[in-house]
């Protein structure tokens, strides 16, 4: 049986190369605390090549998302540097599996976050607001996965685009927001399908940084779920998120 070292690996191999691997859960049983050490010791072979932590992100924090996936409770991973996309950039599909993308809000930190925050404080931690685009890329073959395997695979983080910051006064708790490949909409959703509004994953995702030993500090983000579906994405394509008062955000797929 493989110890989580050589899950890890085997992990951090697969996103390296861009070639699936088979499901953890299929030959053994891990719990979630176990899949996030993996995580953890599967982005730590990242820092050692160089890649920085730039934030992090939930996922499974809207219905949408849970449905499609299959799965039932909120995970988070971590975010490098390696991963940013500059919005109005090419990425190469070759270095992807199977990419999916989906539209986000994202949350960017003004300064430690030192303490749990509520409604009343979160906006005291945070600068900016933005649409982003995900781009999730599951190591596992067919993106199927088991909740304890997809913490483990870093929820399958892979790329991120942001849009224009605004101030944290816009709007955010109920907008439009839109993924759309070649101006067309592949799908639409309320921004108050995650966690009822966006800022709940603010403050959850200080909640969880500071249980698990990770520290958000000025310049980080935070991407706070998608609130739709993800979807699959194929050279040629041009992908965009849009959100209601916030602009948009794409790149172009080559
Ligand atoms: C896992 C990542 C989920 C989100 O925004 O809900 C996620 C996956 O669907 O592969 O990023
Ligand atoms: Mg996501």
């Amino acid at each position: 049986m493989k110890n989580y070292n050589q899950i890890a690996s085997d992990l951090d191999q697969a996103a390296h190369q861009a070639t699936a691997v088979d499901q953890i859960s299929t030959s053994r049983s891990i719990n979630l605390e176990e899949s996030y050490g993996i995580q953890s010791i599967s982005i730590g072979r990242r820092y050692q090549r160089g890649e920085r932590f730039t934030g992090i992100k939930l996922g499974f924090t809207s219905k949408a998302k849970m449905e499609q996936m299959g799965v039932h409770d909120m995970i988070w991973g971590r975010l490098t540097d390696h991963m940013y996309i500059e919005s109005g950039s090419d990425i190469q599909i070759s270095g992807y599996i199977h990419p999916r993308a989906e539209p986000e809000i994202a949350f960017l930190v003004s300064r430690t976050i030192d303490r749990k925050l509520s409604l009343d404080n979160v906006k005291d931690y945070i600068t900016g607001v933005a649409i982003a685009i995900e781009v999730i890329d599951s190591r596992y073959k067919n993106f199927k996965f088991s909740l304890e395997d997809v913490i483990a695979d870093n929820c399958s983080s892979s790329g991120y685009a942001i849009g224009p910051w605004h101030p944290t006064d816009t709007p955010i708790e109920d907008i439009d927001m839109s993924i759309n490949a070649d101006g067309e909409i592949l799908s639409e959703g309320r921004s108050s399908a995650i966690l009822g509004n966006p800022w709940e994953s603010a403050i959850a995702a200080a909640r969880l940084t500071l249980d698990n030993g990770e520290i958000l500090r000025e310049g980080d983000v935070i991407l706070a779920g998608a609130a739709t579906a993800a979807h699959y994405i194929q050279s040629g394509q041009n992908i965009s998120a849009r959100g209601e008062g916030l602009g948009e955000v794409h790149f172009n797929v080559k």
